[in-house]
């Protein structure tokens, strides 16, 4: 398939107004930025930049703590867009004079390897070196984006020069390619912000150059898939090893061939992203069932209970996602970005903003933790309340930096064609093919699927509006005619007119039971609820104990409610509860079960556990 180019909007020109989102990223400026400041400065991360550690310091620098704090300042930097901040931009100025007053000579910064370590730079390829430059490029672009102040960005540009002459130009580190990746995707941004084609060829060098060369082993308990080391990327057909290092890796594959125009790379990540969205993807759009290596298994291994599903792993799913949209304009893609939004990316954040999940399991049962009573060591489960911070806190800065940029998924265009992938209650001034347009979204999605659009252009042709997987119906009127257009890859595409075109879309949202392809053991015979892209569970505290002794009636009416608290609905529906034996027989005869009707009360997946600990489930046996 020929690969697209399709554009993004600058994030600057999206104002995110209303509705969903906008309190999402008020939480964001007001409270969570504070939150993972605090915890950053009582850990030592802050300090870290200070390079002044010593052996037997209390507090030692760990070796991706320069990440933590890349993306917390990535986090400032957009939302300065949307809510100037001179506490927190002025917290930034001095983390960036601190990385350039201990920026080595020849453009080196590492604090682990200059202060820990020193001397051992480019020798061991999982100690988050190169992963830890990239999230500093892309937190250095975003504030030289948002504030003007370029020093950062300069200071990144001098090391990743440096990156670029040890690693393909001399070939004198240790290792080939990034052991966690993230530079790649990093180096593309610099590239497209920049314009140095340096860049560009250093990120496709890492692309092409993975599973073709003896590389470094990671570490002695994993093997080649670990790290997506196993064949030559172009070659690949599955989602392998550690989930977010894989979809790093999988967004970097997808600005090579975007760029490049590299077909077979993009028929590549066509292959993978299907492999995970149509095998190896929680109904929630996580991913990464094992916490042995925050990893893909295989096809269908999605255990609820378990379940690894790291926040960043959705996050990085949204952004590969997004991509791809860019080199294919088909709405699967934004599909599953929206998947993120409203579930396995916004779970890892509660909803006062200040505390957030590493692991985002799809079942809770308390009782089943410290079961192994007999012997010392537990069974591995995910926590079951979020935390304000974690030893390894990739996920509190990334989940921030995702709601602050959620208006970079709500549009892309071509030479003659807009694309609505998102609906978000925004407004937009921006410069589109050398034309100035005007696009304002009026929506309370996902709560309903009401959304009016404002477009005001005069040479774009058409405007392309994304009709969900899931949306059975759906009715369409511009400037207050009916139109009927068919869906084409996901989307309908309406011809416009020189000026103003108002466009009222309705998508048919509704609750509706969903169900697992059979291959999914865990889920076989059970159905989980959503309503439009929103995925919902039962907590035990409406619902009682014992809620795998529920069951959803198939038939039943479910009645939605709007909750302020969440933004979205509440919904309630008939039930039964298999009430316990007479005889508390641990078997008994199938026409010996008693069930009593109980009011089935469902929350939206991404509000669990935010009220204590409790049962939780994401999936219910259906009568
Ligand atoms: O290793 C850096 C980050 O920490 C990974 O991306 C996450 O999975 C977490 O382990
Ligand atoms: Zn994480």
């Amino acid at each position: 398939m020929d690969v697209k180019q399709l554009k993004h909007l600058p994030l600057a020109d999206v104002q995110i107004t209303g509705g969903f989102w906008k309190e999402r990223q008020e939480t964001i400026s007001d409270v969570t930025l504070y939150a993972v400041r605090d915890q950053f400065e009582k850990t030592g991360r802050f300090e870290a930049f200070e390079c002044e550690y010593k052996e037997g310091n209390a507090i030692k620098p760990q070796c991706y703590w320069d990440s933590d704090v890349a993306k917390w300042i990535e986090a400032v930097a957009y939302s300065l867009l949307y809510h100037p901040n001179e506490e927190l931009e002025e917290d930034v100025d001095q983390l960036v004079e601190l990385i350039a007053a201990n920026q080595q000579e020849d453009g080196y910064f590492n604090i682990y390897f200059m202060v820990v370590e020193p001397g051992k730079r480019f020798t061991d390829r999982n100690a988050h070196e190169l992963y830890c430059c990239g999230h500093l490029i892309e937190a250095a672009i975003a504030y030289d984006m948002a504030t003007g102040k370029r020093k950062f960005l300069d200071c990144m540009e001098r090391y990743a020069a440096l990156i670029d002459r040890v690693f393909r130009i001399d070939g004198s580190a240790s290792f080939c390619t990034p052991g966690h990746p993230e530079l790649e995707l990093a180096l593309m941004k610099l590239y497209r912000y920049t314009q140095n084609e340096t860049y560009l060829k250093l990120a496709e060098y890492f692309i092409n150059t993975r599973g073709t060369k003896e590389e470094q082993s990671l570490t002695d308990w994993c093997n080649e898939k670990y790290a997506q080391d196993h064949a030559p990327l172009r070659e690949q057909n599955t989602a392998e090893g550690h989930a977010v290092r894989a979809a790093y890796l999988y967004s970097g594959m997808a600005d090579v061939a975007y760029e490049t125009k590299d077909s077979e790379l993009f028929e590549a990540c066509r292959r993978i992203f299907s492999n995970i969205v149509d095998k190896r993807m929680y109904i929630t759009g996580s991913t990464g069932s094992s916490h042995m290596g925050e990893a893909f298994t295989v096809d269908y291994d999605l255990q609820n209970e378990t379940a690894y599903a790291e926040t960043c792993s959705a996050l990085a799913m949204a952004w590969f996602a997004d991509r791809m949209t860019a080199l294919e304009p088909n709405g699967r893609y934004a599909d599953i970005v929206e998947l993120e939004l409203y579930n396995g990316g916004l779970s890892g954040i509660s909803l006062d903003g200040k505390s957030f999940f590493y692991e985002n399991p799809l079942s809770i049962d308390p009782k089943l933790r410290n079961r192994d009573v007999s012997v010392k060591e537990q069974a591995h489960y995910p926590i079951t309340q979020r935390l304000e911070v974690f030893g390894c806190s990739c996920c509190p800065p990334n989940v921030s930096r995702f709601i602050a940029s959620v208006g970079n998924f709500i549009y892309q265009y071509d030479t003659d064609t807009l694309y609505v992938n998102q609906y978000i209650e925004s407004d937009t001034l921006t410069k589109v093919n050398d034309e100035t347009i005007s696009i304002l979204q009026q929506t309370r999605y996902p709560a309903n699927g009401k959304i009016n659009l404002q477009l005001v252009a005069t040479k774009l042709k058409r405007i392309a509006l994304r009709i969900p997987g899931w949306c059975r119906k759906f009715t369409v009127t511009m400037n207050e005619t009916e139109m009927t257009p068919n869906v084409e890859n996901g989307y309908i595409y309406l011809d416009i007119e020189p000026g103003v075109t108002e466009i009222e879309l309705l998508l048919a949202v509704y609750p509706r039971l969903v169900a697992a392809n059979p291959s999914v053991q865990e889920d076989a015979n059970k159905a989980a609820l959503m309503m439009g892209p929103v995925v919902y569970c039962l907590e035990g505290i409406e619902n009682g104990i014992n809620l795998q002794s529920l069951q959803v009636d198939a038939q039943a009416k479910f009645v939605p409610s709007f909750e302020q608290n969440y933004g979205v609905n509440i919904i309630t529906a008939k039930g039964y509860r298999t009430v316990r034996p007479v005889k508390e027989a641990l078997y008994y005869d199938l026409d010996e079960r008693q069930q009593v009707p109980q009011t089935l009360h469902f929350i939206p997946y991404f509000a669990f556990a935010n009220r204590g600990e409790s049962e939780m489930t994401v999936w219910v046996s259906v009568k």
